[in-house]
């Protein structure tokens, strides 16, 4: 660092923070001259976002540098959240707002010629993620800053996030996400790397003092180099870090040896070996990949974290007793549960401790938190692979089952089946390691993300386990979503809106207030600019539609939207055969009966795994409906069915703010929690679901009268699932209407649609579409009442969001902190 006495010298010089706009254009004109070389000749919008994007940036780099510094001489206990996704979406406009400079902006921007909204719309999105397990990481770290706790996250830097949808005659079609062109919100850091190995062999060698040491050596080295991204809270100074890694070789670009041969292939061969493992997300949610490359992924990115966090630890020369008094890590999902196994290598082979004393640091450092129940999403790996790989820690994890297994037998003894349902290996052919077990054993506390969740993990699929610890290990924490996100930035005149009654922007730091909303269900002039606001908010969704996809939505049909991953378990498939009887329905009506409908656009979004081959029928199948439905004159405005391409989280932001109705109608028992079910509410929309994961406290804090449920509840999947195995189930007559209808290739070659509809019968129809269908048809007649009593509705969109404050993430984030991280926020620096 610099010498005391010239650090007088170096503070006049440092950066400072906008004093007002003029500092921020003068910032924005600085960085379109020099960092991006254009001028005001040549300067378009994407210049203009970079330009403005670069001068916010630097702003927060600031904060960011001070934030570092704070948490570093404070030396309070950290949290790490270790995850695979970050589905982050845009920066700009989220560190404008965060900032509290939205109105500096748009002035600003707008005096230099530009719009600000042309500007954000500039930015390509940071899409390192799936659907909801990702962007629960983003809202989480938004909120960790927001609430000045000390924290940061883990992930790879992926250079193709997730795919690009198209969509091509009906069909899917994958084109990479090139999203690197241009980032200025990420800071390679060369001088922080971290050497990852894998393959070898392990090596035993006895020491000078007569102990066993076992060494994994002669494996293939490939380099991790941290790139950081701030990332800001909401009008505090902290600006938290995430660090994601990339991959590289270890050994210099590429090999001269062979260059100079001739052999010009082969001379970039390892670099592009070595650069593969972070070249791309795994497009897969809900759905185990088992793939090798997967594999490495997630070891070189634990291993690369926990290296990073166990050098920052070692630097205050702390005893290693103390580990788990400053460093909780969270590991999100399964994917990081290597971490688990790494640090017990880091602690035992490297620092030289004793098995049992690494394992306590080890147990009392980790949290796992289970986002799942669907089995075709348990992680479990081969045996033979990891032993190829990371031969080490195979031998580890061996030994932690075998300690693991002795108290299972000393609590329950002679009980194979106990030991055999508890153990981390599972004797499949090949053998293969399940995943979540290891999570469970390696961690101090496990939780769910809804009650109904995390209450079907522990009589489920943890319930052994449960029977082993006790409850207690086991808790919940039910998913939430940052306000500032998924109401300010977009529904700003709706935050607005609130802003104006509740006297001021507070309510997004503690949504709780919004309960205060409530007191103006009868001020008329409040519920109709509510219901304009709604309106304007359709109004641009429509625009988007006629654009991007040539229909005409008239704004205001009952906007009806289901975006979200498409899943057999989300069930788009039974949204759209109840489109399908809709539409069978209204060509039957007569002129006379027509006029008492609700007209009603169906809105579609969401992204299928490219190897989902249902998933991807479904789509072709929305698609094929809508060809027929909105071309079809008779019907005209009454039902439109759009399937909006490449659902990404900006676009999110854009259509949620516009729904009327939004679905969110899993099979019980399947969805773990949902996260766009309360980012629907919260912007005034209501909801048609069934009695799954979040949806259920959704009900219980908004009240019974502000949703649409039907259909089975959890308890009764499996005895109907059974009656299905036993053929003892009679298809619903009106979904046999539908599939009829779809056979006689009304929507394009029946052919293409056979598995689907078989999937119904032959397949028993796991799902339990059949069973659900009828309620669902009744429930959806019900929403379109409702919707014709405009007052009503206004009052149930209203008394709803007033109701929403439990959803905060800031409350997830609290009780975390509170039930299984133990860390307290630090007081933000100045
Ligand atoms: O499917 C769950 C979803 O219901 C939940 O909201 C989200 C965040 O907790 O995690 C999803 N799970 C996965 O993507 C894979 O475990």
């Amino acid at each position: 660092s610099i010498p005391e006495q010239l650090r007088d010298t170096w503070r006049k010089l440092s950066a400072a923070e906008f004093a007002g706009k003029e500092d921020f254009q003068r910032e924005v004109v600085r960085h379109i001259e020099t960092t991006l070389a254009r001028s005001l000749y040549n300067c378009d919008d994407g210049a203009a976002y970079g330009g403005a994007a670069l001068a916010v940036r630097d702003q927060l780099v600031i904060r960011w540098n001070k934030t570092q510094q704070n948490q570093t001489i404070r030396d309070q206990k950290r949290v790490y959240y270790l995850s695979l996704e970050f589905l982050m979406g845009r920066a700009l406009d989220n560190s404008i707002l965060n900032l509290d400079v939205k109105d500096m902006a748009r002035d600003g921007m707008g005096e230099l010629g530009f719009r600000i909204e042309d500007v954000i719309s500039q930015e390509h999105d940071a899409a390192l993620g799936n659907g909801g397990l990702g962007r629960l990481a983003a809202c989480f770290l938004d909120c960790l800053a927001t609430l000045n706790y000390p924290a940061w996250g883990y992930g790879l830097r992926y250079k193709y996030g997730i795919f690009k949808q198209e969509i091509v005659d009906g069909y899917q079609v994958e084109t990479p996400d090139y999203w690197l062109d241009f980032n200025p919100w990420e800071f390679p850091r060369h001088d922080v790397t971290v050497d990852i190995m894998f393959y070898g062999h392990v090596n035993q060698y006895t020491d000078e003092n007569g102990k066993v040491v076992k060494v994994w050596e002669g494996g293939e080295i490939v380099k991790a180099v941290a790139h950081d991204v701030p990332i800001p809270g909401y009008k505090t100074n902290t600006v938290n870090n995430l660090r994601l890694w990339a991959s590289q070789p270890a050994s210099g670009e590429f090999d001269f040896q062979k260059f100079n041969s001739g052999d010009y292939e082969g001379s970039i061969r390892d670099q592009q070996r070595a650069e593969t493992i972070s070249a791309v997300l795994y497009p897969n949610d809900n759905i185990d990949a088992g793939k090798e490359l997967r594999l490495k992924q997630q070891y070189f990115w634990v291993a690369a974290s926990l290296h990073d966090i166990v050098r920052r630890f070692k630097k205050t020369h702390r005893p290693w007793s103390e580990f788990s008094d400053q460093v909780a890590i969270q590991l999100n999902d399964t994917h990081p549960t290597l971490a688990i196994v790494e640090l017990q290598r880091i602690l035992v082979d490297v620092e030289t401790l004793h098995w049992d004393e690494a394992w306590d640091i080890v147990t009392s450092t980790f949290g796992y938190t289970n986002h799942t129940v669907l089995p075709e999403a348990l992680e479990k790996w081969p045996v033979p692979l990891v032993q190829h790989l990371l031969p080490r820690h195979l031998q580890i994890i061996y030994e932690i089952n075998l300690y693991f297994l002795q108290q299972v037998e000393k609590k329950f003894p002679k009980n194979r089946e106990m030991l055999r349902n508890l153990s981390i290996i599972e004797e499949s052919q090949p053998q293969v390691i399940r995943m979540a077990f290891l999570a469970i054993i390696g961690s101090h506390k496990v939780n769910g993300v809804a009650e109904l969740h995390s209450d079907l993990i522990k009589s489920t699929i943890f319930k052994d386990f449960v029977a082993f610890y006790g409850p207690d290990k086991f808790t919940n924490v039910t998913n939430g979503i940052t306000p500032r996100r998924w109401l300010h930035q977009a529904n700003p005149k709706l935050s607005d809106l609130i802003s104006s009654k509740l006297g001021g922007y507070e309510f997004l730091k503690d949504l709780s207030q919004l309960e205060n909303l409530k007191k103006f269900l009868n001020d008329k002039e409040f519920v109709k600019d509510w219901m304009d606001i709604k309106l304007a908010n359709k109004v641009r969704l429509a625009k988007y539609i006629k654009e991007t996809n040539g229909i005409a939505v008239n704004p205001h049909a009952l906007f009806d939207i289901q975006v979200k991953r498409i899943h057999e378990y989300k069930r788009q498939q039974m949204n759209i055969f109840g489109v399908i009887y809709r539409y069978l329905q209204i060509k039957e009506m007569s002129l006379e009966e027509r006029k008492n409908l609700v007209p009603r656009a169906f809105i579609f979004g969401g992204k299928a795994a490219p190897g989902y081959w249902m998933a991807k029928t479904i789509i072709k199948l929305i698609n094929g409906v809508g060809d027929v439905v909105n071309n079809d004159k008779d019907i005209g405005d009454l039902l439109k069915v759009v399937f909006l391409e490449d659902y990404n989280v900006s676009k999110a932001e854009m259509i949620i703010p516009a729904s009327d109705i939004s679905e969110h109608i899993s099979t019980a028992g399947t969805e773990a929690s949902g996260t766009s079910n309360m980012k629907f509410v919260l912007n005034g929309g209501l909801i048609i679901g069934t009695m799954d994961g979040a949806n259920i406290e959704i009900t219980r804090e908004i009240g019974e009268e502000n949703i649409f449920l039907f259909g089975n509840v959890a308890e009764n999947v499996e005895d109907l699932r059974h009656a299905h195995r036993f053929g003892k189930v009679e298809m619903d007559p009106k979904l046999k209407k539908v599939c009829d209808t779809i056979n006689s290739g009304l929507f394009g070659d029946a052919n293409i649609y056979a598995g689907l509809l078989s999937s119904l019968t032959t397949g028993c129809d796991y799902y339990l579409v059949s069973d659900d269908f009828s309620s669902y048809l009744t429930t959806q007649d019900l929403v379109d009442e409702a919707f014709k009593d405009k007052d009503g509705w206004a009052e149930k969109s209203i008394s709803s969001v007033a109701l929403m404050g439990f959803f905060s993430a800031d409350r997830c984030i609290n009780e975390y902190a509170d039930m299984i991280w133990n860390v307290e926020p630090l007081p933000e620096h100045k």
